[in-house]
Parts: structure tokens; C-alpha cells; sequence
């Protein structure tokens, strides 16, 4: 836990003591990060286009082409085993998870969104690698595509920046000199 931290005195008005505390933030750059993008095949045409907008939103921060492997899985519902097997490899500093559901189109919807949603913060929680959330839920087709880059935003796209930003903060979180209480022994 980072304990240092800046005390500013201030002298204003009612004399009170300003706290500045040291922020950490993880930084939009990816050069030197590598990158897995695992991509389930159902809806593929919209999936694609996820896994589209993660590779330039990683080439736009910087990213390298052989710092990005793409992996393939039927569908959604395996994107959190094969999320955590890449992870544990210690290859990849995150992995980027894209699928789309479609409640109209899914008598199972809660159970596959839901499953993989839960599976996915269990892989990163499991290997402390982060594992991102990049799975399109939407009620029609068309709320998907739009969520896919067809029109406007780009989850995949959104996911990645997410990815290199959290992978960033992570690389600068290190023990400096531990609790009180450990130093107290
Ligand atoms: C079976 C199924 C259905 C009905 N719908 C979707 C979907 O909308 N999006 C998706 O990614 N996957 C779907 N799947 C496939 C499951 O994710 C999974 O691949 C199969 O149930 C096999 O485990």
C-alpha cells in the first residue's frame, strides 16, 4: 500500500491542512505491452469488428504488431477458460475478451452474458493478469452493430484502452514500505 504522500500547509483562512495525496494513474501508452485479444466466433460479422477496433486502438497507443495474438472460441461462453490459459502462459501483460450476445436472439441470454461476465473477473482474479470485458449485450441486432463500430462506438475498441491503461497501473504498483503496522513488526 503506497503511504507516501504529499501534506501541503496551508495557511488560508481557517488554517486547515490541505492533504494532496499521491494519485496513480496508469498512462495511454502500450509500446512494450503485450496483448492477447481472445474472440468468440458467434456473431462473428460483429465480433470482427470488435476485435478490429481493439487492434487500432492499440496501434494508436503505440502497440507493435507482434505484440498482439488473437485466439478464436466458439462463443462467449468459453471466452473466461481461454481468457485464463492465456493468462497464466505469464505471456500477455492483459487480455482483451470480445464477444456479442443478443438477448432477442438468445433463449439463454442471462446465463451466457452472465457466466461470461462472472468468468472473466474470476480469470483476472485467479492469474492477476487483467482480463478485459470487451462482450457486446444488447437487446436487438441493431443495438449491437451500433455498439460494434457500425455506427458510432466501438466496445472492443473501448476495452483495449482499458486494457493498456489498467496493464499501466498495474506495471506501477509496487510494496514501498509497506503498513504501519508491518513496519511496526
Ligand atoms: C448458444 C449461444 C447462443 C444461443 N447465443 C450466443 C450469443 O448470442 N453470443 C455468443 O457469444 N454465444 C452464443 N451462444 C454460444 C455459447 O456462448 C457457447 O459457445 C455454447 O453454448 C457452447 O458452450
Amino acid at each position: 500500500m503506497c503511504r507516501s504522500y504529499t501534506v501541503v500547509w496551508s495557511f488560508q483562512r481557517l488554517g486547515r491542512i490541505i492533504l494532496e495525496p499521491k494519485i496513480h494513474s496508469g498512462s495511454l501508452k502500450a509500446d512494450g505491452l503485450r496483448f492477447a485479444i481472445v474472440e468468440s466466433r458467434w456473431n462473428e460479422l460483429l465480433t470482427t469488428k470488435l476485435t478490429a477496433g481493439a487492434v487500432d486502438a492499440l496501434s494508436r497507443l503505440g502497440s507493435r504488431n507482434e505484440d498482439i495474438e488473437v485466439f478464436k472460441v466458439p462463443g462467449s461462453f468459453e471466452l473466461p477458460l481461454a481468457a485464463k490459459r492465456i493468462a497464466e502462459t505469464g505471456r500477455f501483460d492483459a487480455v482483451i475478451c470480445v464477444g456479442v450476445v443478443i438477448r432477442g436472439e438468445t433463449p439463454h441470454f442471462e446465463y451466457v452474458a452472465g457466466e461470461a461476465a462472472s468468468g472473466i473477473t474470476q480469470a483476472a482474479l485467479s492469474t492477476n493478469v487483467p482480463v478485459l470485458f470487451g462482450i457486446v449485450t444488447a437487446d436487438t441486432v441493431e443495438q449491437a452493430m451500433n455498439r460494434c463500430g457500425i455506427k458510432s462506438g466501438n466496445k472492443g475498441f473501448e476495452a483495449a484502452m482499458s486494457a493498456v491503461e489498467i496493464a499501466s497501473l498495474l506495471g506501477q504498483i509496487v510494496e514501498e514500505g509497506g503498513t504501519a503496522a508491518g513496519r511496526a513488526g
